[in-house]
């Protein structure tokens, strides 16, 4: 018995991670082991609003018991084959990816990097067969303060010191340009040997950025008539999180043409994360056959990419994301929570923002760069029952599952702004 609950505790688990696991992040001191829609469970069975969604990829809520039966019965009958043979799922996954988002065709891979790899090696491809960029000429703009992923390429395109220091020698071919600046984009595109323009359409990592109104379809336009494609990382900021389908819109069905309908349609699509509905990895790279069939068999891959559990997880996935219409949950929340978020600002010395769009949110502190502040907040936020993690010192990002309620979005407000102001009090 003394065994059994030692093996259970916080402490002797996070000492765990700590004796045997890299030290590769630093986590909110709180050791989850169940969850279910917008909440999870620590070991002691306390309960918490999760307002992270374990960076969006939870969208449709933890273990959605749609999808966890979509796993449970494809994992009876076939997980992996490879795609050195065809399986019955894949088909059905592409038909049903390329008829919502309105592309001819998706490749499918594992982890959001892998994804934004391969569309960095897809634009690459086709500015030399296609648009006949000279070998190894080919340039891809970046926006600063970007995120895309881990791998040594991307980050070969970061500015953030922690992502790429002690990394070297990086990836050339990749221009950096300032985030929501025309000028500057417009002086990089007009570099030679330019194949493509990779962009979020909320930069997330660097703390919630919304663009001007105008500035991605002005990018977007800027590209087509350019014959340069233009590449959206919605791995974070699509399947719904933002209020529509995807960030930059463009691909609504929806009739009303809503008032951040950027009406963009990218060359090529990134998505990951929520895409499985937080099961397991699976992305995926859209674009049409004049820009995908650049990649013919054999030039590029991936042992997992498209396997037969991943694509019925996936299928269901966005099934739940349609059929419980949680585009239009995340808009209609996100502005209630972005008012009450506002009503803190003006009653908080400490909170001096509230930016965000769709259920993707953040508040910005008050704080030095290291956020200390804001990592204390998020400590006493956890006391009080609602988790959430800093991005960036001094920005708190708030992304909760999107099949929240009215009336569970008030209470995380509440909780949010009683938290914030009761810590105010004792500075
Ligand atoms: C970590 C950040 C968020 C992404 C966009 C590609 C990827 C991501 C726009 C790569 C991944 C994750 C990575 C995770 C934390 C989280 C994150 F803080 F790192 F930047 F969400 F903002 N494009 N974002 O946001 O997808 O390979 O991770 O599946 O690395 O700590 P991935």
């Amino acid at each position: 018995m003394e065994l059994e609950i030692k093996h259970s505790t916080a402490e002797y688990l996070m000492s765990l991670e700590d004796e045997f696991g890299a030290h590769n992040y630093h986590p909110i001191p709180v050791v989850l082991s169940k969850g279910k829609g917008v909440y999870v469970w620590d070991v002691n069975g306390k309960r918490y609003y999760d307002f992270l969604s374990a960076y969006s990829a939870v969208n449709q809520g933890h273990c959605h018991p749609r999808i966890i039966n979509a796993l449970t019965k494809q994992a009876q009958n076939l997980t992996l084959t490879s795609r050195a043979f065809y399986n019955d799922q894949l088909g059905l996954f592409e038909k049903r990816v390329c008829e919502l988002f309105g592309f001819d065709k998706v490749l499918p891979m594992n982890s959001g990097a892998e994804a934004v790899e391969t569309s960095l090696k897809l634009c690459r491809k086709w500015a030399y067969k296609t648009k006949g960029i000279p070998q190894n000429e080919a340039k891809i703009i970046f926006a600063k303060n970007n995120f895309h992923g881990r791998t040594l390429s991307i980050i070969s395109a970061s500015t953030d010191p922690t992502a790429t220091e002690n990394y070297g020698p990086y990836m050339p071919g990749f221009i950096l340009v300032d985030y929501n600046n025309l000028d500057a984009m417009k002086t990089a595109l007009n570099e030679p040997n330019v194949a493509g323009v990779i962009i979020e359409p909320i930069q997330g990592e660097a703390g919630i950025v919304v663009p001007d109104p105008g500035y991605l379809k002005a990018v977007r336009d800027m590209c087509a008539d350019r014959n340069i494609l233009f590449i959206a990382d919605e791995v974070q900021t699509g399947l719904a999180r933002t209020g529509k389908l995807l960030a930059i819109c463009g691909n609504c069905t929806c009739e009303n043409k809503c008032e951040n309908n950027y009406e963009i349609k990218p060359d090529v699509l990134i998505l990951g994360k929520a895409l499985s509905g937080g099961i397991m990895p699976v992305s995926a790279v859209l674009a049409n056959n004049d820009i995908m069939l650049v990649i013919e068999p054999g030039t590029h891959g991936s042992t997992y990419g498209g396997n037969p559990l991943a694509c019925a997880v996936s299928v269901e996935a966005l099934n739940v994301i349609e059929d419980e219409d949680l585009a239009g949950n995340a808009k209609r929340l996100g502005i209630i929570f972005r008012n009450k978020m506002q009503e803190l600002v003006d009653q908080s010395e400490l909170v001096v923002k509230v930016r965000g769009k769709g259920l993707l949110n953040a508040i910005v502190i008050n704080d030095s760069e290291e956020g200390e502040i804001a990592w204390n907040i998020c400590v006493k936020l956890k006391e009080n029952g609602l988790l959430a993690k800093p991005t960036h010192g001094n920005i708190i990002r708030f992304a909760p599952p999107l099949v929240m309620t009215e009336e569970q979005i008030l209470d995380c407000c509440k909780i949010i702004s009683e938290t914030v102001l009761d810590f105010e009090a004792s500075m």
